[in-house]
C-alpha cells in the first residue's frame, strides 16, 4: 500500500529508528537528517515519514506531504544559515539519475564554494 513501511528501505530504518542518524528537524510527519556521503558543507536529506519510492510518486499521492517537505527543506536552509548564499535542493529519480534509496528524499546542498564533490 503506498506510504506503508517497506521492510528493506533503509529511510524507513532511520524513520523508525532501527539505524541511527544525524537528525537536523523533525516534525510529525517528516524528518530531516544529515547524509552520510556529505557532498557540500551542508548536506541533508528531508523525507516523509511515509515510504514513496520518488519525490513525483510522494505528489501524486499526497501533495500537501509533498509541500511539507519541501518547506522542511528550507527550514533546514534557514537553520543551516545557506539561504543567503544559495543552496541547491535536488531529487534524483531514478537509477539512472543516481538513485540509490527509493524512498522520496530531497537533498539540501549548501556551503563552501557551492561545488558538489564527487561520491
Ligand atoms: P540518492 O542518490 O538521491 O538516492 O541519495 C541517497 C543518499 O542517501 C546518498 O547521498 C547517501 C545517503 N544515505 C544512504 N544510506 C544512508 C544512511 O544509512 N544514513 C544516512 N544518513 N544517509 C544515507
Amino acid at each position: 500500500m503506498a506510504g506503508e513501511a517497506q521492510v528493506d528501505c533503509v529511510f524507513c530504518k532511520i524513520v523508525a529508528g532501527e539505524i541511527p542518524s544525524t537528525k537536523v528537524r523533525e516534525t510529525e510527519h517528516t524528518l530531516a537528517f544529515r547524509d552520510i556521503n556529505p557532498q557540500m558543507p551542508t548536506h541533508v536529506l528531508v523525507v516523509p515519514k511515509a515510504h514513496y519510492p520518488n519525490a513525483a510518486a510522494l505528489a501524486e499521492a499526497d501533495p500537501r506531504l509533498a509541500g511539507a517537505v519541501l518547506a522542511e527543506a528550507g527550514r533546514v536552509a534557514e537553520e543551516e544559515k545557506v539561504v543567503d548564499s544559495g543552496y541547491r535542493l535536488i531529487f534524483n529519480t531514478g537509477a539512472g539519475a543516481g538513485q540509490t534509496v527509493f524512498h522520496a528524499h530531497v537533498h539540501v546542498l549548501g556551503g563552501g564554494n557551492g561545488e558538489l564533490h564527487e561520491k
